[in-house]
């Protein structure tokens, strides 16, 4: 039976999942996992691309063995990092991971030369320190050879797909992250790229999913020994492809994609790019179908991954779930942090890092594993409170619950507390979202679905969705405006 493919690059982790159409259920089916682990090289931080293209192939060749018959694959992966394409064709250097520190200060100095309500009035995204704006233009400050040799600007799901297709072509939900495309005028910023002083011809045509882009080249072909298959352009930012998959039945719904990231908002026809939004740092990502993801990031998970792989280096090994029994075992509401601090962006020591920030803020600091860990996990729920709010305020809309996606679901005890802290029902489902938007967007390409609702819908027939309804709402309550003190923010 004729399959679609689909890789899905996560911060952490990616996946190759195979998927069919049965009727009218998706069915699917894991090909590949690999791990997606960062590399340290003196100071510079970079992505192992060209691991995660072997991982690519891997991916192919299982399919090879287990005489899957592939009819289309397409690629997704976290936003705003690139590599960059030389003259001869070949990629100029190791991609650097956003959590690089080279844009430290970066934005600071771009608003110097543009100021930040014009970038935001021009690109409806949020600011964000890990933007390619502010990439790009630390590798122009910083007389980058690679830069000043490039030719071609292809974002991760760009560049993979080219080394699978020999074809370069710039997906637009992706583009948008970049803070250079102007979703208005649909095209890439002219007045941003003089600011960054990089030229408009380092950018390709930009293409929107659904769109085929070449299918597989003929070396690649002949090297895995496997047949032509079509290569798409799907949503190829994990989060467009996440919130594709959101299996909402009402056009007016919540949702956090929760990942590596938690990623919150609503979906909307238009760019919201009015001051509040600009004030309120709320993006505009483009999406599927002519929609934007109205949307705030929140560091999410993160932090936890973070701290596990801390404890890790020190000796102490746990699994997601012994953490997450521990945090349920700790003491409620002894301490908070606000996720969304800048000391938790960068790698490194983050059970110091809330160590301190718990003494900045006059709080006794959690030190046991599991006091750590409910910290993380109450303060993320508290968040999301804040930031549904908030994106009530900004759309206009009232929400009666809020749609989880992605790996972070298979933590229930995060899901409660976002239903307690929210005080409205959680509905957690499917876990692997961004694979399941990436699929169901190549079914649409080819006309096995009509369009994203009739997707959301089968999406929602297919996958089982748990529901977590609020309890203890006092209690939660009360924490919230301990929180909100904490983080020195006020009622949105
Ligand atoms: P990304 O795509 O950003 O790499 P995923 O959507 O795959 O992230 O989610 C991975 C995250 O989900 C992990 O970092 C972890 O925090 C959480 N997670 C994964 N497995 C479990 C588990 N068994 N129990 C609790 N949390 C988990
Ligand atoms: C989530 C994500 C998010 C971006 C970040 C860089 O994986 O794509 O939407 O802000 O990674």
């Amino acid at each position: 039976m004729a399959n679609v493919l689909a890789y899905d690059l996560g911060a952490s982790s990616g996946r190759a999942l195979l998927g069919r159409l049965e009727g009218n259920k998706i069915v699917t089916e894991d090909l590949h996992r690999f791990p997606n682990d960062p590399v340290q090289v003196g100071d510079r931080l970079h992505w192992d691309i060209l691991r995660l293209y072997h991982e690519l192939k891997q991916g192919l060749l299982k399919a090879k063995h287990q005489k899957v018959e592939v009819k289309s694959l397409a690629i997704d992966s976290w936003a705003v990092d690139f590599g960059l394409i030389g003259t001869n064709g070949e990629l100029l250097g190791n991609p650097y991971h956003y959590r690089d520190r080279h844009t430290d200060g970066m934005m600071e100095k771009l608003f110097e030369e543009i100021p930040a309500a014009d970038v935001f009035a021009r690109t409806g995204i949020q600011f964000l320190a890990f933007n390619s704006i502010f990439q790009l233009y630390a590798l122009k400050r910083a007389r980058s050879p690679m830069l000043r040799d490039a030719q071609r600007f292809l974002m991760i799901p760009d560049l993979l797909r080219y080394f699978l297709t020999s074809e370069m072509a710039n997906e637009f939900t992706n583009a948008t992250t970049t803070q250079l495309y102007n979703p208005v005028l649909n095209e890439w910023d002219k007045t941003l790229l003089q600011a960054i002083g990089v030229s408009e011809t380092l950018f390709a045509p930009v293409v929107h999913p659904g769109t085929q882009v070449g299918s597989l080249r003929p070396s690649l072909i002949e090297e895995l020994g496997v047949g032509p298959i079509p290569v798409y352009a799907v949503a190829e930012h994990d989060t467009g492809s996440a919130v594709a998959a959101v299996p909402a039945l009402d056009r007016s719904f919540a949702y956090l994609s929760c990942g590596t990231w938690s990623l919150m908002g609503t979906e909307v026809r238009q760019p919201v790019l009015g001051d509040l939004a600009r004030e309120l740092n709320f993006t505009n990502e483009g999406g599927v179908d002519g929609t934007f993801r109205l949307l705030k990031n929140i560091m999410g998970l993160w932090i936890l991954n973070e701290t596990r792989r801390e404890w890790e280096r020190a000796g102490q090994s746990y699994t997601f779930p012994e953490l997450v029994k521990l945090a349920g075992e700790a003491p409620a509401f002894a301490a908070f942090i606000d996720p969304d601090d800048d000391a938790f962006l960068p790698p490194g020591d983050m059970p110091g890092r809330i160590r301190r920030y718990c003494e900045r803020t006059g709080q006794k600091a959690p030190e046991q594993p599991g006091e750590v860990v409910r910290c993380i996990l109450e303060s993320l729920a508290l968040k999301y409170r804040y930031v549904l709010e908030l994106t009530e305020r900004l759309s206009g809309q009232r929400f009666n619950g809020l749609h989880m996606v992605g790996g972070g679901i298979q933590n229930a005890l995060l899901c409660q507390w976002s239903a307690n802290a929210i005080a409205k029902p959680v509905w957690a489902g499917p876990a692997e979202g961004s694979a399941i938007g990436n699929l169901v967007v190549q079914w649409i390409a080819q006309g096995e679905l009509s369009d994203i609702w009739e997707a959301r819908k089968v999406v929602r027939d297919s996958f089982p969705v748990t529901v977590y309804e609020p309890q203890e709402r006092e209690a939660w309550e009360n924490a919230y405006g301990g929180f909100l003190r904490v983080a020195g923010l006020s009622r949105a």
